[in-house]
């Protein structure tokens, strides 16, 4: 099987508590490599792209509005399977009931708004992986 890529973010939350370093590090602990890295603050167009597939879902527009509060960490991940490894390191999308031992389960939680601030946003498939990279490192 060939190298994998995978687009990575830390969203703003992420930026906001200082947890930047600490979400590398896992990232880098268990084993991929850091490809490109850059803090950029998206525009509205660019998380319009990036979210397309859940436009017209109840938490699309508080979702758009949580990417633009702050800026993000942008990466390309690389490794053998990284799309599925990372949505794994990562955990399920609501941060509550995340696992234990995950990004989110052990870093994040309900804060009580309208969206999930969970802190980390991964590629679901290889699909997805050439798209958001195109968007982001374009
Ligand atoms: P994931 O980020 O785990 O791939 P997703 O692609 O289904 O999840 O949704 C994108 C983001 O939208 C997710 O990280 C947080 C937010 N979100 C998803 N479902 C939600 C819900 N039911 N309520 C609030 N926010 C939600
Ligand atoms: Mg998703």
């Amino acid at each position: 099987m060939s190298i994998e890529r995978t687009l990575i973010l830390i969203k703003p939350d992420g930026v906001e508590r200082q947890l930047t370093g600490t979400i590398l590090s896992r990232i880098e602990a268990k084993g991929y490599r850091l490809a490109e890295l850059k803090q950029v603050s998206a525009t509205r167009e660019l998380l319009e792209e990036h979210y397309e597939e859940h436009v017209g879902k109840p938490f699309y527009e508080p979702l758009v509005e949580f990417m633009l509060s702050g800026p993000v960490v942008a990466i390309i991940a690389e490794g053998h399977r990284v799309i599925e490894g990372f949505r794994s390191l990562a955990g399920t999308t609501d941060p509550t009931t995340a696992a234990p031992g995950t990004i989110r389960g052990d870093l994040g939680r309900d804060w009580g708004l309208k969206v999930q601030q969970n802190l980390v946003h991964g590629s679901d498939s290889t699909e997805s992986a050439a798209r958001e990279i195109g968007i982001w490192f374009s």
